[in-house]
């Protein structure tokens, strides 16, 4: 019989002698991601489709099921005694919960919110650092090399929930108990894919040496890269970057000449930081298109970064490509 999460991390942390506040942690997300799948599961007949009437932080319109999924992570997080607080992309500050909590949680409640009313996969992402002393916005503002955890769920076809602890990633899948079991493990990201993922509606907007290495990614088996590629665009990261966890490939959000302030759309600290953790536990590799992200030092909790993540082969020849151009 599949071993179910909660056997599988008594056991993982036995392994690797891994503090039992975080399986804690790590346990609370869990619940809290069934809760939201249920809610995901029944659309309208939740009334959960639909404008909250509300902006976030980053002036986007909230997506009812975003307040709600917000308001469920929040609420379990903050009577979690080993989380000391909590920021979310929902949030303009960070939340304090437990004075002696050893830990932050960091979260996009709801990615791909766009997708939510049109029936397409959307997820929860999660990071989750380590804390001691007082609690600031200068606690959260820590590398993406020092998460001790991260991961996300994924609501598709199956709701999955997907972790690492820094030994591997694991892949479990909600079953009809409403009990996450384990269903893959030490997933790997293939070194070299045909597949890449990016938005090409904001092609003329691009930097030309991502410009460039779309242009030869599309010229095939006549071009330098000598195969053909596909593609795919979803619009959720959580979807993007679970389908290269199973079968490879490259997903790249870059900067936009529009906005020079912004460094890319996506959040460094609850979406880049911690699928890059997956990725590299996975064997992959992920940059802002010139250095690691997990090697990024943070600014601000909801500061943006380019993206280029999965396969290594294709992230190291994007990435170098840019690096050669020395623009930033
Ligand atoms: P676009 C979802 O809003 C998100 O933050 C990511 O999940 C996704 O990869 C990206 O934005 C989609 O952006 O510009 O294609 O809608």
């Amino acid at each position: 019989m599949a071993q179910t999460l909660s056997a599988f991390l008594q056991e993982h942390a036995a392994a690797h002698h891994i503090d039992a506040g975080l399986i804690d942690v790590m346990n609370t997300l869990a619940a809290s991601c069934v809760a939201i799948s249920d809610k995901v599961r029944l659309g309208d007949l939740a009334g959960i489709i639909g404008e909250a009437g509300s902006d976030n932080v980053q002036g986007e319109h909230q997506k009812k099921l975003d307040v709600i999924a917000n308001d469920m992570l929040i609420s379990a997080l903050q009577n979690n005694p080993h989380v000391a607080g909590l920021a979310s992309e929902e949030e303009d500050e960070f939340v304090a919960a437990n004075q002696d909590g050893q830990y932050l949680v960091l979260f996009d409640p709801l990615d791909g919110s766009s997708n939510i009313d049109v029936n397409i996969s959307i997820g929860t992402i999660f990071s989750i650092l380590p804390h001691q002393g007082e609690l600031s916005t200068a606690s959260f503002l820590q590398a993406g090399n020092q998460q001790v955890a991260s991961g996300y769920a994924l609501y598709g076809p199956q709701t999955l929930f997907v972790l690492t602890l820094r030994h591997g990633v694991f892949v479990f899948t909600l079953n009809a108990d409403e009990e996450f079991v384990m269903t893959r493990e030490h997933n790997h990201i293939a070194a070299a894919t045909k597949e890449f993922a990016i938005n090409m509606s904001n092609q003329r907007h691009w930097q030309s040496a991502m410009q460039d290495c779309i242009a030869e990614l599309l010229q095939g088996k006549e071009g330098v890269r000598g195969k053909d590629y596909n593609m795919r665009w979803v619009a959720s990261m959580v979807a993007e970057v679970h389908r290269i966890l199973m079968r490879g490939g490259v997903f790249m959000y870059p900067k936009d000449k529009r906005d020079p302030s912004k460094a890319g759309k996506l959040r460094l600290m609850y979406e880049a930081n911690p699928m890059s953790l997956i990725v590299s536990q996975a064997g992959g590799l992920s940059t802002n298109a010139h250095q690691a992200i997990l090697d990024i030092q943070p600014e601000g909790l909801h500061q943006r970064v380019s993206v280029v993540l999965g396969s290594s082969e294709e992230v190291t020849y994007i990435t170098d490509k840019h690096i050669a151009t020395g623009m930033q």
